[in-house]
């Protein structure tokens, strides 16, 4: 494979990467209440959109890329990594492998490759970045597809929620799981299932306590250092004291904080943690 013939393409909910050089191109969620809606692209202002949709109280909602905004993403590309939010979750995944085989059905010299990542926002940041390494250490195609596909066994998403009203409204989970989260002070912490949904772990009182118990579930889940990927929404203080909590256990361990774009923002709301991290 020549670089030049290689492209990642990834829904919104992957946030948006640092740019390598590897050709990109993100495939924007929309979120939608009855009053607009928020195409989650570089130039959607998500502070405005988290603020407008506080002062909101009517239905809102978000909608999934169809297979042709997936096929443009793909532009001319020989060979296509797509890296999608859970299939559990989201129309997503189901809309890019309809892409893929039109593709190939159109395209016969060319491949893609659509990666469930039965996660979100920095497990698919993670996911990236592996095969942004693996393209540029000249792997073949397939070797790729079997390196990610072990790499995902090595990788796991752990959120913190001050709410899960936007989640319940939405049937992503149970109304009886996130009427805690609505309580003054809880944080609920919770990971992605093996099955890419929404496990709750702990209801905890406070911020501190809550994320002392993420340290505790990313050890119990495996964590020896090695990569750290915490976004947040307009959370930045947690990250910054999530990030020196794990410091100070593990040496070798490099953490970079981000602000979740649009999709995660809708969804983890105000507050809101997402940590993908590796594991052994
Ligand atoms: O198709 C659509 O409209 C998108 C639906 C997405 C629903 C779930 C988004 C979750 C975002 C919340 C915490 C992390 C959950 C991890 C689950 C695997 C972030």
């Amino acid at each position: 494979m020549n670089l030049n013939e290689i492209k990642i393409v990834a829904d919104s909910s992957a946030d948006i990467p640092t740019p390598t050089k590897v050709a990109f191109s993100s495939v924007p969620l929309k979120i939608v209440t009855a009053e607009k809606e928020y195409i989650d692209n570089a130039d959607l202002d998500v502070e405005q959109m988290v603020n407008d949709l506080a002062n909101y109280n009517g239905k809102s909602s978000t909608s999934c890329p169809s297979p042709e905004d997936w096929l443009a993403a793909f532009g001319n590309a020989k060979y296509v990594f797509c890296v999608s939010i859970t299939s559990n979750l989201s129309g997503t995944y189901n809309s890019a492998c309809i892409a893929k085989q039109t593709y190939e059905e159109t395209h016969p010299d060319c491949k893609v490759y659509v990666i469930d990542s039965l996660s979100t926002g920095p497990e698919m940041q993670l996911i990236m970045e592996k095969l942004q390494e693996d393209i540029l250490n000249g792997l073949s195609f397939e070797e790729i597809c079997s390196e990610i596909n072990d790499y995902q066994k090595k990788t796991r998403l752990l959120f913190m929620l001050e709410s899960m009203k936007n989640l319940a409204n939405n049937g992503r989970v149970k109304p009886i799981v996130a009427k805690a989260a609505g309580l003054l002070g809880i944080r609920v912490v919770g990971k992605a299932s093996d099955v890419g949904t929404l496990e709750v772990l702990e209801k905890n009182r406070g911020e501190k306590k809550a994320l002392l118990c993420i340290i505790n579930n990313m050890k119990k889940l495996g964590f020896k250092g090695g990569k750290v990927k915490i976004s947040h929404c307009f959370n930045n203080s947690a990250a910054a004291t999530l990030k020196e909590l794990i410091k100070k256990e593990f040496k070798d361990t490099v953490i970079e904080i981000y602000n979740s774009r649009g999709l995660c923002s809708f969804y983890a709301e105000k507050g809101g943690l997402l940590i993908g991290f590796e594991v052994e």
